[in-house]
């Protein structure tokens, strides 16, 4: 693991950094088995929505469909880190992923950044990306525009292509990026797929992009360790009724600690 003096240096200076081999092998090797099968459920909906086109060979919202990615949410080696950056509590924003092939083009692999709004200084969301495979300069290793995070403007295609580098390590490894910063997806030149699952984290007090507590179960909250159960957002929902509304702190659906 590295040293908090390189985390932010890297951070605040190029907007990311690599922590190798972070995951344990068996969750990653059981992440690889259980992405396709994810695919397949989540093809189904693409298909059915008609979106289907940009969003071919890429999975979302994995929390709640197979249990290997709850592991790894729970083995996260790098919350210590997350807390740093957001200077305070975080919770799940969004557990994505993309398997990419030789033949697949999807929205990921054009340069974008994953915050709309530009939050400047304020940490309010924060990319990762667990690499399932080891990721190479030949199979789409993601494309990263160090110091991009420092400035609002998108550079022009050909500014990325001449300045990115790429976030080359092993599998098990994780990506971590401020999200302004400007990247890509790669093409992958192989004919070996490239897989990754990307958790995003944000201040608690943003929108989750999928209600990740209602849809595992409100009821199921007492069976998470306490630190799982406030990335889940299980500390930070949102009332509907006045019932739900009108308790005692402690069973709060918004805790008071959450920014
Ligand atoms: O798959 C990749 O290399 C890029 C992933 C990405 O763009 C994202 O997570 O926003």
């Amino acid at each position: 693991m590295i040293t908090t003096e390189v985390f932010d240096q890297c951070m605040a200076e190029k907007g990311w950094v690599i922590f190798e081999q972070a995951i344990h092998p068996a969750i990653v090797e059981q992440m690889r088995e259980d992405i396709h099968k994810a695919y397949i459920v989540c093809r189904d909906y693409q298909i059915k929505n008609g979106i289907d086109q940009d969003t071919s060979f890429t999975v979302h919202h994995l929390l709640g469909q197979f249990d290997s990615f709850l592991d790894c949410l729970q083995a996260y080696p790098i919350y210590g880190f997350i807390e740093r950056y957001f200077a305070g509590q975080f919770i799940l924003n969004s557990f994505g992923g993309a398997i990419n092939t030789r033949d697949s083009q999807s929205y990921a692999q054009r340069v974008h950044r994953d915050i709309r709004s530009y939050s400047g200084e304020m940490p309010l969301l924060l990319n990762t990306l667990v690499m399932l495979d080891d990721f190479t300069a030949d199979n789409g290793a993601t494309w990263m525009l160090s110091g991009s995070h420092k400035a609002e403007a998108k550079p022009d295609d050909e500014y990325f292509k001449a300045y990115a580098e790429q976030a080359i390590a092993p599998a098990g490894s994780i990506l971590m990026f401020n999200s302004n910063v400007w990247h890509a997806g790669g093409s992958n030149l192989t004919d070996q797929v490239r897989r990754s699952v990307t958790p995003m984290f944000s201040k608690p007090f943003m929108k989750q992009q999928f209600d990740y507590p209602r849809a595992i179960g409100y009821d199921r909250g007492a069976d998470f360790d306490a630190v799982l159960r406030q990335v889940i957002g299980y500390n930070s929902r949102v009332p509907a009724t006045l019932d739900e509304w009108y308790q005692p702190p402690a069973k709060r659906m918004y805790h008071s600690n959450q920014g």
